[in-house]
């Protein structure tokens, strides 16, 4: 069963307008494990800002994709492949790089209380004041992917972070 959200849809940006809303049942011969229909395309509604989704269409007509799903599962491809070809048996260095707004509510006790926890991990950090607003934070770190991933996605989850990316440099 559909529902459709098309004014809801246009109020928030979704970029679907359908979401699935039936109940499946996991493991049967038509489902996978989270009970995703097999050989079918599933749809759900994404909420994104008017520049994250002007952004979007704009990386989808650069690279030449007839619609935003295309764009969206070259860009989740990726981002998987990735994420797979991270070697967890050995430490990595790596550099979190982000923009934040030190002016939201608890972002800066959060930020620090996080970089706290992960002390062992974090060897050093780097922080530029950008405008009145705005940080450019860069944090140097060494240890698992998996650990240095997990730091990286508690710190780019804080409300206040605009942009940030975690990039590996393998040794
Ligand atoms: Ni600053």
């Amino acid at each position: 069963m559909f529902v459709a959200l098309f004014s809801a849809a246009r109020r928030e940006n979704c970029i679907f307008l359908f979401v699935n809303r039936s109940k499946r049942k996991a493991n049967s011969a038509n489902y996978n494990e989270r009970g995703h229909t097999m050989g079918t395309v599933s749809r759900f509604g994404v909420s994104l800002k008017p520049e994250t989704l002007d952004a979007l269409d704009d990386y989808a007509d650069k690279r030449g994709f007839q619609n935003r799903s295309q764009a969206l599962t070259r860009i989740i491809e990726e981002a998987l492949l990735q994420q797979a070809e991270i070697d967890d048996s050995n430490d990595v260095s790596g550099a979190l790089v982000l923009i934040f707004d030190h002016h939201r509510p608890d972002f800066m006790k959060e930020f620090v209380a996080i970089q706290h926890d992960y002390q062992d991990s974090i060897l050093a950090s780097q922080h530029i004041h950008v405008d009145h607003h705005n940080c450019l934070e860069t944090i140097t770190m060494r240890g698992k992917p998996s650990v240095l991933n997990k730091l990286a996605d508690r710190i780019l989850a804080l409300k206040g972070v605009k942009h940030g990316k975690l990039v590996f440099a393998a040794m």
